[in-house]
């Protein structure tokens, strides 16, 4: 919690809770009667699992009118927000609900590597820093790069379908942007312990995505901007978590002054999001499921890119 916004947040968060309590008793009571009707008859497990996951996609719905709210009554989005706030667990229509929205612009978007089919130079830049910063091996973002890209010729550090088709079982290169960040699985050189390092740094969104400037760590506007030593990327975040930034030019105006002339990151940087994604954690008898959920809101009302129920 930030110095900052501790009370509003606190604020922020009843009131949430408050709205989430109303909007839950609406949704769930229209689907009482036929519920029973259905489910009586259904072991008593699948019954729990089915009311867990309404929970959750009421859940998910209440998030999105939380983010409805916001892009109706603000222009940038911050961590002081109410959106920001996490809903702890709490009783709901006989079981229990919480969850938490997280600003996937926060983090730098992998498929960023490529545009219309293109690996873009300047992205590559910025994952090779990021790799580099959290101690992994630079090379993986050349073979990233490949993997995404259309065409099938290797880079030096990369690989295309030459070494794919040689794998057991063989398969191809994807030569397409990422859906999950699972995909990387497949992609040379990545393992699952590397992709838990990447995992709070980097986000899987359609298209070309700028990172937020009020939502990002430090770990990642150094990567963005090159010219940004690692102690003025950390001061800059402690500034803006007292003050949002209003747009870029206000976050270049407060850089150090050394700094305001060269960092070209142009179109790279904003202080609002378009995705963001919900986490809910819903339980119903004996039933516990954790429900996730990308949201695009290019629109005030955010659609559903994905949404998993595990
Ligand atoms: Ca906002
Ligand atoms: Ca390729």
């Amino acid at each position: 919690m930030t110095p900052r916004s501790g009370l509003a947040v606190n604020r922020g968060a009843a009131l949430i809770m408050a709205l989430l309590v109303v909007a839950l008793a609406t949704t769930l009571a229209s689907t009482m009667i036929w519920r029973q009707d259905m489910w009586l008859r259904q072991v008593e497990t699948r019954r729990d699992l089915a009311q867990a996951r309404l929970l959750a996609i009421a859940g998910i719905d209440f998030a999105r009118a939380v983010l409805a709210e916001d892009a109706r009554t603000s222009s940038i989005d911050h961590l002081g927000e109410p959106w920001a706030s996490k809903i702890p667990a709490m009783p709901a229509e006989g079981g229990e609900i919480g969850g938490e929205l997280a600003d996937e612009q926060a983090k730098w978007n992998l498929n960023n590597l490529v545009r219309n089919g293109q690996v873009q130079p300047d992205s590559l830049a910025v994952l090779g820093r990021l790799l580099n910063q959290l101690q992994l091996p630079p090379e993986l973002a050349w073979t990233l790069a490949d993997w995404i890209d259309s065409d099938s010729e290797a880079t030096p550090d990369g690989a295309e379908d030459a070494y794919y088709l040689g794998q057991t079982p063989p398969y191809r290169t994807a030569n397409r942007e990422l859906s999950d960040l699972d995909n990387l699985l497949r992609v040379r050189g990545f393992n699952s312990l590397i992709i838990d390092k990447l995992r709070p740094y980097v986000s899987v969104l359609p298209g070309y995505n700028p990172v937020n400037l009020n939502t990002t760590s430090a770990i990642v506007l150094a990567a963005v901007l090159p010219d940004l030593s690692p102690a003025d990327a950390q001061q800059i975040i402690v500034e803006r978590n007292r003050i949002p930034f209003r747009d870029v030019g206000d976050f270049r105006n407060r850089l150090p002054r050394v700094e305001q002339g060269n960092s070209s990151a142009s179109g790279q940087l904003d202080t609002r999001s378009r995705y963001f994604s919900v986490s809910i954690r819903s339980r119903y008898g004996n039933a516990d499921l954790a429900s996730t959920a990308l949201l695009d809101r290019l629109t005030t009302w955010p659609a559903i890119v994905w949404q998993k129920f595990e």
